[in-house]
């Protein structure tokens, strides 16, 4: 066993070094290469080893500012990102480390005027730090998703530096996170960028053997959203329409993975993705390839669950093992997707006897006891509903409250009736005391199938029970969770339980356009 965990490892390193994947810290994403045998990793930057002092920290800076970036197929394009390419670098963290990040906004100033604060798209070069799905403050320098790091003033001005300093507690799930800039209103146009990147929280699940055997491949899923260059800037609602989506993978159009009969890898799948929702799979002449899932949204699941699909929503990460089968070429595919997201090349010596997967793995979270809800339901629904703001955002969104009828005074203060709860900054539509577990229902009114709207909680992980009315055996704990259009859209029931921290957050739908334009909802966990 030994000897083969040794052969698989060495020949995934090979393929990493080939295009020079660079782990110091600081620096920018590894170069884009294309070829079987050279499928690029971000930068992976580690929490530095402190013996005898807790916690451990990992520093890191995350400079922004426009960057000229290679797309293959697209030529040079100019995006903002983090530290000069997308994905951003991989940061590689233990529960009880504190992850200590410098931000500096190189980006010219604001446009002046023009764009209105609140609902509406505005300040695009300035940003904030999210660290998507994990179980962190909400409050102050931590995942604050209401602070500003705003660009210079003037173009002579020196660039602003801001400090994030998040803390991991110690019983926090060993899995795939992720973290992104989300200042509303200037989200989307920064995710069409490439402007995101993969945090790793490592643990339990990466010492069962299997698993420890298996090479740890990022695959970070960025959507570009490309025209004469560029990202074109957000100025209207129908700001998307007619420009297609890039897909790449570690800053790469369909790179290629290799892969041997009987060799078993990790990918940490993560949907980096502001506005599609992938449903994925993975096959070739030689037919289709299992993707064994181990872990969803971060949190390790009970046992892998064999799938032919794999749902990868817009935030969603989920971990699967695939083992190399007969040799050819296989594709990673999304539907509706022209392009493969990626290509695996099975090929080579084949690892005798093939590498095993696990049996059962140490589940990531409890679940949760339904006999502990208290409180009614929680009810969200999420629908386009035209004609909410004048020109030139006439396409904006309502998240629909605690009750999806009518409003009671179509004329009156939409913000403020508790049905429709339109996102205002200074309104909290829910107010979530520590140590509570509710349930939620959380749902479409979308007709049309293409539709998604991922529902994304921040700050505490939820256990989704059922589907459409279906219960779920197991349980499936996500921080994200799609909820595609139909007759009937589809529902979601979730238990949560409000863990630890206090302060603001928020609920919104994942796609980005639609949080920008006011798909959210301010939630206020509070002391019991
Ligand atoms: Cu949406």
């Amino acid at each position: 066993m030994e000897d083969i965990r040794g052969i698989s490892r060495r020949s995934v390193l090979r393929t990493v070094a080939a295009v020079g994947l660079v782990p110091a810290a600081g620096t920018g994403t590894a170069a884009a290469a294309a070829g079987p045998t050279a499928f690029p990793q971000p930068a992976t930057v580690r929490r530095r080893p402190a013996p005898g002092r807790v916690p451990s920290v990992l520093e890191q800076v995350l400079d922004v500012r426009y960057a000229e970036v290679g797309v293959p197929g697209y030529g040079r394009v100019v995006v903002r990102a983090y530290n000069g390419g997308f994905p951003g670098p991989t940061l590689r963290v233990r529960a009880g480390d504190t992850l200590l990040l410098t931000h500096v906004n190189g980006l010219p100033p604001n446009p002046a005027g023009g764009m209105r604060a609140g609902r509406m798209p505005h300040r695009p070069n300035s940003f904030n730090l999210h660290t998507h799905g994990m179980h962190v403050s909400p409050a102050g320098h931590a995942d604050n998703v209401l602070r500003e790091f705003a660009p210079r003033a003037a173009a002579g001005d020196p660039e602003p530096r801001y400090t994030s300093a998040v803390h991991v507690p110690a019983d926090h799930p060993a899995g795939t996170y992720w973290y992104h800039p989300h200042l509303h209103g200037s989200t989307a146009e920064q995710l069409a960028g490439g402007m995101a990147g993969v945090i790793v929280v490592e643990g339990d699940v990466d010492e069962v053997p299997e698993v420890r055997a298996a090479a740890d491949v990022v695959v970070c899923v960025n959507e570009l959203k490309l025209r004469d260059g560029r990202v074109p800037p957000f100025t209207s609602g129908a700001w998307t329409a007619g420009v297609p989506s890039v897909f790449t993978v570690n800053g790469a159009v369909n790179p290629v993975l290799a892969l041997r009969p009987g060799e078993v890898q990790r990918w940490r799948l993560v949907g980096a993705t502001a506005f599609t929702a992938l449903k994925l799979q993975l096959g070739g002449p030689e037919g289709v390839l299992t993707m064994h899932r181990i872990a969803q949204d971060g949190v390790t699941l009970p046992a892998p669950v064999p799938a032919r699909t794999v749902e990868l929503v817009m935030g969603n990460r989920v971990d699967v093992l695939v083992r190399g089968g007969a040799p050819g070429r296989y594709e990673l595919r999304a539907e509706r997707v022209p392009q493969p997201l990626l290509t695996v090349e099975v090929a080579g010596e084949p690892v005798v006897p093939p590498m095993g997967l696990p049996r059962a793995l140490p589940p990531g979270r409890p679940f949760l006891d339904e006999r502990e809800v208290t409180g009614p339901d929680r009810e969200v629904l999420f629908h386009l509903d035209p004609g909410v703001f004048p020109q030139p955002f006439p396409d904006a969104f309502r998240v629909l409250g605690t009750h999806p009828t009518p409003p009671a005074d179509p004329g009156g203060d939409l913000r403020r009736d508790p049905a429709y709860g339109l996102y205002d900054p200074d309104h909290v539509n829910h107010v979530l005391p520590l140590g509570r577990t509710e349930r939620w229902t959380v749902r479409t009114g979308e007709t049309s199938p293409g539709f998604n709207h991922p529902f994304h909680l921040h700050t505490n992980q939820f256990m989704v029970t059922h589907r459409n009315g279906v219960r779920l055996e197991p349980p499936v704990w996500h921080d994200t969770v799609g909820l595609a259009g139909g007759t009937p859209g589809e529902s979601v029931t979730f238990l949560v339980r409000y863990e630890d921290f206090t302060g603001r957050a928020i609920a919104h739908c994942h796609h980005l356009h639609h949080e920008d334009l006011g798909m959210m909802q301010t939630v206020r966990y509070t002391a019991p």
